[in-house]
């Protein structure tokens, strides 16, 4: 087993120890060789005198190519000129596995290649600090999130991703073959979260979406991790406020803890010391008319744009949609019921989450599946979790890639998911 990693090398001053890992570089000058050791912590130098090891050592070091896997055994010295400060001067050299060359893909980056290049070669591209980094950030992010959740008292759910009908509406569906009968994928865990937020209260589940997206944008993906939420007894402003709540506590706090993997990708951490603005349809829509929007229309990432421009890189809040443009399941108001209680979450041009209160009663659902040309039947199981008396609710939904994307400054979705599905992509 692996005993000492990288970022272990100062508390090994003196001493010999194993380290394990990849070569990154091999510089040689007519005395020395430099080979740059890397593991998941970090990078030490390996110093080879050729004039102080036997022949034996300098015969593997000269077999050593970049990528190759290693055990080094050495001895950790303080040093100069070393980045850390310490280097590893060799006792014993093992490859343990050869790269072929050449590589797919320059890990140091330095060789630039394309975007679906990048992506075909995943299982190496990954190496590169520009998406090494920018996963450490997402399993941070993700601790940090489930954290805050933990610490409000939420319970963490799993829900089936293999489901019979469809909640976000027909045409994005994948059809799978489930023993004979047709199944779908799911969309967003929606009636499944809800029907546990009437049991648990308060329930999350980070997870996957799947959605049959023909779009081929930089901002969509037919796969891509995302968080959901749903409490009882909120309405949709509390939810809003808890979203605001959680999104500055996990952000802030994941500066903090991966402020070297930000520092490592040149970027600065964002001020979330406002109050995130909550802009309603309408005052969205009369900002947009000059531009030719008009009440009911959908507000498109151009449109986006344009409110941006207003509002800057900052987090908001457009809240009370229309009733057309919101799924069955969302709440109406009682005094309006063209209005929804719900909102989407946009930082900048970018939709980051959506979410609103959710219906809760069943002859209400059941009219509202008929309006929206929905079959009934099919909804079987909801209208019965209703039945039961559910209590009112509201929770959200939030694209983990596409904060991560934005929190790392990534001009394409693809590159914030580890291995993205997209309509022209099923490999790796
Ligand atoms: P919605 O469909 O808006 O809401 O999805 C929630 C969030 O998921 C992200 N997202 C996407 N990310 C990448 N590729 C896509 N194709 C894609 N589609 C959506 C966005 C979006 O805000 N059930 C509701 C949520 C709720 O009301 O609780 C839902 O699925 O960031």
């Amino acid at each position: 087993m692996k005993k000492y990693y990288i970022k272990d090398i100062a508390s090994l001053e003196n001493t010999s120890a194993d380290f394990y890992g990849w070569v990154h570089e091999i510089r040689e000058t007519k005395p020395i060789i430099f080979i740059i050791l890397r593991d998941s912590t970090g990078k030490a130098q390996v110093t080879v005198k050729k004039s102080e090891h036997k022949q034996e050592l300098l015969e593997k070091v000269s077999k050593l190519h970049h990528e190759d896997v290693i055990r080094i055994r050495g001895k950790v010295i303080r040093s100069q000129i070393a980045k850390l400060g310490y280097e590893i001067i060799p006792e014993d050299i093992e490859i343990l596995a050869k790269a072929k060359h050449p590589l797919p893909i320059d890990v140091s980056g330095k060789i630039d290649a394309e975007l679906p290049k990048i992506l075909d070669a995943r299982y190496i591209s990954l190496r590169r600090e520009e998406y090494f980094y920018t996963f450490k950030i997402q399993s941070v992010l993700v601790k940090n999130i489930r954290d805050f959740l933990y610490s409000r008292g939420f319970v963490e759910i799993f829900t089936p991703k293999i489901i019979r009908f469809a909640t976000e509406g027909g045409a994005e569906l994948f059809k799978v073959d489930y023993f004979g009968k047709d199944a779908y994928l799911a969309q967003s865990p929606q009636i499944y979260k809800e029907m546990c937020a009437g049991v648990f209260e308060k329930v999350f589940e980070i997870a996957q979406y799947y959605r049959a997206e023909k779009s081929r944008t930089n901002y969509h993906l037919a796969e891509f991790i995302s968080f959901d939420v749903e409490c009882a007894f909120y309405s949709y402003e509390d939810i809003m406020d808890l979203l605001e709540e959680l999104l500055k506590y996990a952000i802030n706090r994941t500066y903090e803890e991966a402020k070297e993997y930000f520092d490592k990708l040149g970027l600065n951490a964002l001020d979330l010391n406002y109050k995130f603005e909550r802009m309603s349809y309408d005052e969205a829509i009369d900002h947009l008319k000059d531009k030719g929007y008009k009440w009911g229309d959908d507000i498109p990432q151009l449109a986006l744009s344009l409110l941006s421009e207003k509002i800057g890189q900052r987090f908001y809040f457009i809240k009370d949609w229309p009733s057309s443009l919101r799924p069955f399941y969302t709440k109406e108001h009682e005094n309006d019921p063209r209005i929804t209680r719900s909102f989407d979450l946009n930082f900048g041009f970018l939709e980051i989450a959506s979410g609103g209160e959710r219906v809760n009663k069943s002859e209400v659902l059941i009219e509202k599946l008929k309006r929206n040309n929905l079959n009934v039947e099919n909804f079987d199981i909801f209208i019965k979790a209703l039945d039961v008396a559910s209590p009112p609710h509201a929770g959200f939904g939030l694209g983990i890639s596409r904060l991560l994307m934005m929190l790392t400054a990534k001009k394409n979705i693809r590159e914030a998911v580890l291995f993205p599905r997209d309509v022209d992509r099923l490999v790796p």
